[in-house]
C-alpha cells in the first residue's frame, strides 16, 4: 500500500498465536499463513537441532560458519520458507541473501559476506521482517522472490482508540517505576502523533506485558533465545487475549539512560508499533527498522514510522 517501500510487513510474531489473533477477523487469509509458517519452523528448528550436523555437509550454501546458521536466520524472519534440515538450493539462498541485504541496507552482493553476517549477529526485535516466499501472491512470485511483500502495515488495528495495558511481570533488573516510566514514555511515542491514548489496567487489557526468559508460554517458535539475538516481540493488534501482547527477553540487560546494555524505552517503542499494527520498515533511521540502533536520549519517531502509523489511526 502506499508506504510500501518502506514498511515491509512483518509477520508474525508468532504465528501460532497471531494465527488465533487473525483468525478472529474474517476474510483474512495473511492470520491462518502465519499461524502455518510459525508452526512449521518450529519443528523444523527442533529437527536441525537433531540433525544439522549430518546435513550440514549436504548444505552447500555457504550460509553456515562458526555455529551459525544464516539459513535457519533467513527462515526465522520470513526470508527463506521453511525447510526440513534449513536446506534450500544456492540459488534460492542467494536471492533470500539479495532480500535481507536490501533491506536492510546492505551492499547487495547476495553472499553471505561479512558485513551481512554481522548484521544478521546485532541484537534485533523477533518479529519477521518479510512474509515468506511461499506464502506471498503469486504475482509477486512470478516476477521474482527478491521482492519482499511490501506493506506500510499489515492491515490489523485496535477498533477503539483507548488502548489499555499492564506490564504483568517486571524484570528484576529496574525498579518498577523506573520500568512504568520507561513503557509511558514508550507509549507517548505513538500518542503524540495519532489519537490514541494508553491507559493502564488491571486485569484484562488490550497489551499485556511480560519479561521472560527461554520459552515463555507462546510457543517454542517464540521463544528467547538468552543474551544477544532477539531482544523482544510483540503480536499485532486482534481479538485474541494474545493480540497486542508485548514480551521482552530477560536475558538481555535492560537499562534506562545508559549507553549500556538495552534501552528498555526505544525498545519498548519499537514493539508497541508492532502491537498497533505496524510491520518492519527497510528505511534503517525509522524505528520500525529491525535491528535496535543503539541508544539515543533524543531518539525520536522517523517520518516513516509516523507516516505508518497514521495511515493506521490518523492523526491527531
Ligand atoms: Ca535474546
Ligand atoms: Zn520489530
Ligand atoms: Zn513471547
Amino acid at each position: 500500500m502506499r508506504l510500501s517501500v518502506c514498511h515491509v510487513l512483518v509477520l508474525a510474531l508468532s504465528l501460532v498465536c497471531q494465527a488465533h489473533t487473525q483468525r478472529s477477523r474474517s476474510g483474512n487469509s495473511r492470520g491462518s499463513t502465519r499461524s502455518n509458517n510459525r508452526n512449521n519452523s518450529r519443528s523444523s528448528n527442533n529437527s536441525n537441532s537433531s540433525s544439522s550436523s549430518s546435513n550440514s555437509n549436504n548444505r552447500n550454501n555457504g550460509t553456515r560458519s562458526n555455529n551459525f546458521d544464516g539459513n535457519i536466520f533467513l527462515e526465522k524472519f520470513g526470508y527463506l520458507d521453511d525447510s526440513p534440515n534449513h536446506s534450500h538450493s544456492p540459488d534460492t539462498v542467494k536471492q533470500a541473501v539479495i532480500e535481507f541485504q536490501r533491506f536492510n541496507g546492505l551492499p547487495v552482493t547476495g553472499r553471505m559476506d561479512k558485513l551481512t553476517v554481522t548484521k544478521m549477529h546485532q541484537p534485533r526485535c523477533g518479529v519477521p521482517d518479510v512474509v515468506k516466499p511461499n506464502r506471498r501472491p503469486q504475482g509477486l512470485r512470478r516476477r521474482g522472490r527478491n521482492v519482499p511483500l511490501a506493506y506500510n502495515a499489515p492491515g490489523y488495528k485496535w477498533e477503539q482508540s483507548q488502548i489499555s495495558y499492564k506490564i504483568s511481570r517486571y524484570t528484576r533488573q529496574l525498579g518498577g517505576s523506573t520500568q512504568t516510566q520507561a513503557i509511558l514514555k514508550a507509549f507517548q511515542k505513538w500518542s503524540e502523533v495519532t489519537p490514541l491514548t494508553f491507559r493502564p489496567g488491571s486485569s484484562k487489557v488490550d497489551i499485556d506485558i511480560i519479561f521472560a526468559r527461554r520459552e515463555h508460554g507462546d510457543g517454542y517458535g517464540n521463544s528467547f533465545d538468552g543474551k544477544g539475538g532477539t531482544l523482544a516481540h510483540a503480536f499485532f493488534p486482534g481479538r485474541q487475549d494474545i493480540a497486542g501482547d508485548t514480551h521482552f527477553d530477560d536475558d538481555e540487560e535492560w537499562t534506562m539512560g545508559t549507553q549500556r546494555g538495552t534501552n528498555l524505552e526505544i525498545v519498548a517503542a519499537h514493539e508497541f508499533g508492532h502491537a498497533l499494527g505496524l510491520g518492519h520498515s527497510s528505511n534503517p533511521k525509522a524505528l520500525m527498522a529491525p535491528f535496535y540502533q543503539g541508544y539515543d536520549p533524543n531518539f525520536k519517531l522517523d517520518q516513516d514510522d509516523i507516516r505508518g502509523i497514521q495511515s493506521l489511526y490518523g492523526m491527531i
